[in-house]
């Protein structure tokens, strides 16, 4: 049956005349104001919020904390994409320590000290306006605009200093990883205001050894740091997974590509470079901090902060470190070395997964080394702070040294490349291997089966309450030890203390059956098989000094080359720095595998353009050879000091 429907002006009428007879709506107005005033009288500080201009018009979002009464305050800057806003947000408190969060404890030293407190997004990022491009590079080939992060730095310097009266004019810079990354950008072409600098952990190299690639080989569990920095301005969407232990989720994508296009990533500009740019090209390499800055004189006093325990940047401090040492006549550079996580200075740093240090190294930092660098730079007529220019800690003695340099060398000191061999029967010695002993030891590398880079189920990279992340660089090997793809060369207990200072050097001979292969070489500190004061380190094999390298960048860094199946070839490469005394009693290992994963993505082990890409059929087993023949030795240089 056909139903009658009103034409449109019969429709028309008939809602008009409903209107007209309709009751008036009761109003309940909201009780909420349009904008609610704070009232911030009893607080001992003030808070200012500004959008800063930049020399292109863009407004940065910045928050300023400034003290009650404050007078000829030094200004402590930091510039983040981790939300200015939470990090001077923790409490509702009418005082400034508890506000502040992400850098707590730096806090004491800022509300002792009396610093005016500013935290900046940086551009495109949470409430500043403008583009995000990650670790933004400097002017030039890489970005044809105007703008970067020293000319941010730079206007949001020449802002701070003209408008905030109660400031003395001297603007200190301090910032962990990603900030400390900006924290160096300050030093290119810096503010005259600009009087002191603390890059702790900074990202530098995202390609030899920090946040994205370790000599070539990629982060593939920081796929899911890119998709929430960069899926949105504000951080609102997050990295889904689909299995609990990451492991999983990783092996059964299939490549790291393949993963990346099962969560949209293609539409993420970071990704996208990534995926094109595996090698060292002119894409990492004119981006890497230290070459940036060792074209730079430096200029602004510098407090370089190093953690030996850095899971994510462990090599940018070192690396800027000696671009710009040498050429340091003013003596503006200074290095702290302690035995952290990434940023663990700023906490308790009393020990570190089953490390005890018997004192918090972190408060030692914070009060001899930070704050009395700070209030030298940062305020007028500050009192010299006497530091040495590196401030050292050392792990197995747990004890801090005062150096000249570093590496330590010189000044009484001995210091010699100790080359420890790889010999046959898994021995670890500082004879070199003689005719007639085995040529080499072998092990199948199984793409199937990745060797776990720690105990499964494998956690994500985080620091949220329950993560073990920070502290994985302390587990212990012997699980790895114990595997059939991984060869574990030990020592004889040593008798007498052995220091090592500086970067060992792996030197490896090695023969795959595929035509590319990774190569993982960790020095570890093997205890006692009983340790009284505390047993659960009986046995315990702590990693010293661990890394991986990428076989097709053998010969070039830039340019992958596909190895020669069966043929023993020369893979040399440094290892992170380490500053540790093998204590007598203990012994020394060297374990060699050829995955390390999902740290790492896996290498098919069979050569491919990108291996990003690789398709499921280019992943097979290899059979590795290392060697340890008259001419053909393997071993890893120990930078030992006498
Ligand atoms: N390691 C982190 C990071 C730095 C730079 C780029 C990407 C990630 C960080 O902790 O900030």
């Amino acid at each position: 049956m056909p139903t009658l429907r009103p034409t449109g002006l019969l429709s028309l009428l008939l809602t008009v005349g409903l209107a007209a007879q309709a009751p008036p709506v009761p109003a309940l107005p909201s009780e909420t104001p349009t904008g609610f005033q704070v009232v911030s009288d009893s607080w001992d500080y003030t808070r200012r919020v500004e959008m800063i201009p930049m020399r292109d018009g863009v407004k940065l979002h910045t928050v300023i904390l400034i003290p009650k009464g404050a007078k000829g305050a030094p200004i402590l800057l930091t510039r983040t994409p981790y939300n200015a806003t939470e990090l001077t947000g923790h409490a509702s408190s009418a005082h400034l320590g508890p506000i502040l969060q992400g850098y707590d404890n730096v806090t004491d030293l800022i509300v002792e000290g009396g610093y005016i407190r500013v935290v900046q997004d940086v551009r495109g990022k949470f409430g500043s306006e403008g583009d995000y491009v990650m670790n933004r590079p400097l002017r030039g080939p890489l970005n044809p605009t105007a703008v970067d992060h020293s000319t941010d730095t730079y206007d949001t310097i020449a802002w701070l200093v003209k408008h905030l009266s109660e400031s003395n004019g001297r603007v200190g810079i301090l910032g962990i990883s990603y900030d400390g990354f900006l924290a160096l950008m300050a030093l290119v072409e810096p503010h005259p205001a600009l009087k002191a600098a603390v890059p702790m952990n900074p990202m530098v190299d995202g390609w030899r050894g920090d946040d994205w690639f370790h000599n070539g080989a990629f982060r593939a569990q920081n796929l899911a740091y890119i998709y929430d920095q960069q899926a949105t301005r504000g951080g609102d969407l997050k990295w889904w997974t689909s299995a609990f232990d990451d492991y999983d989720l990783h092996l059964r994508a299939g490549s790291t590509g393949a993963l990346a296009k099962s969560r949209g990533m293609e539409q993420l500009g970071f990704w996208n470079r990534i995926a094109a740019h595996p090698a060292y090209d002119s894409f990492w390499q004119q981006q890497a901090m230290d070459q940036v800055l060792a074209k730079e004189s430096l200029k602004v006093p510098t407090l370089l902060v190093h953690s030996l325990y850095d899971a994510e940047d462990i090599y940018g401090a070192i690396a800027v470190w000696k671009a710009l040492k040498p050429r340091d006549g003013a003596h503006l550079l200074h290095l702290a070395m302690g035995p952290w996580n990434h940023g663990g200075q700023i906490g308790d740093g009393s020990g570190l997964g089953p490390l005890k240090f018997s004192q918090d190294t972190g408060l030692q930092f914070r009060r001899d080394i930070l704050r009395p660098f700070l209030d030298q730079h940062l305020r007028p007529n500050g009192p010299k702070a006497d530091l040495s220019p590196v401030h050292a800690f050392e792990t197995g003695t747990n004890t801090w040294k005062q150096l000249p340099g570093w590496p330590l060398a010189g000044e009484g000191t001995a210091k010699t490349a100790t080359p420890f061999y790889l010999g046959a029967g898994l021995r670890l010695t500082t004879a070199a291997p003689k005719a007639g002993d085995a040529p080499f030891e072998a092990y199948v590398s199984d793409p199937a089966k990745p060797v776990p880079f720690r105990a499964r189920p494998i956690q994500p990279v985080g620091y949220d309450k329950g993560l073990t992340w920070p502290q994985w660089l302390t587990d212990d090997q012997r699980e790895a030890s114990g595997r059939t793809d991984v060869l574990a060369f030990v020592s004889e207990p040593l008798a007498a203390p052995l220091r090592v200072s500086g970067e060992p050097i792996a030197h490896l001979v090695a023969a795959t059956s595929g035509t590319d292969a990774d190569w993982v070489v960790k020095v570890i500190d093997v205890y006692p098989d009983e340790v009284a004061s505390q047993p659960g380190m009986g046995g315990f094999q702590l990693m010293v000094s661990a890394d991986i390298f990428r076989g097709r960048y053998r010969e070039s860094l830039e340019t992958p080359k596909a190895l020669k199946p069966d043929a023993p070839l020369v893979y040399r490469f440094a290892l992170p720095s380490a500053n540790h005394v093998f204590l007598p009693g203990h012994r020394v290992m060297v374990q060699v595998q050829s995955s390390w994963f999902p740290l790492y993505d896996r290498n098919p082990q069979t050569f491919v353009p990108n291996i990003f890409f690789a398709r499921p059929e280019a992943y097979r087993p290899a059979t590795q050879r290392i060697y340890h023949a008259p001419g053909q030795a393997s071993c890893v240089e120990l930078p030992v000091v006498k």
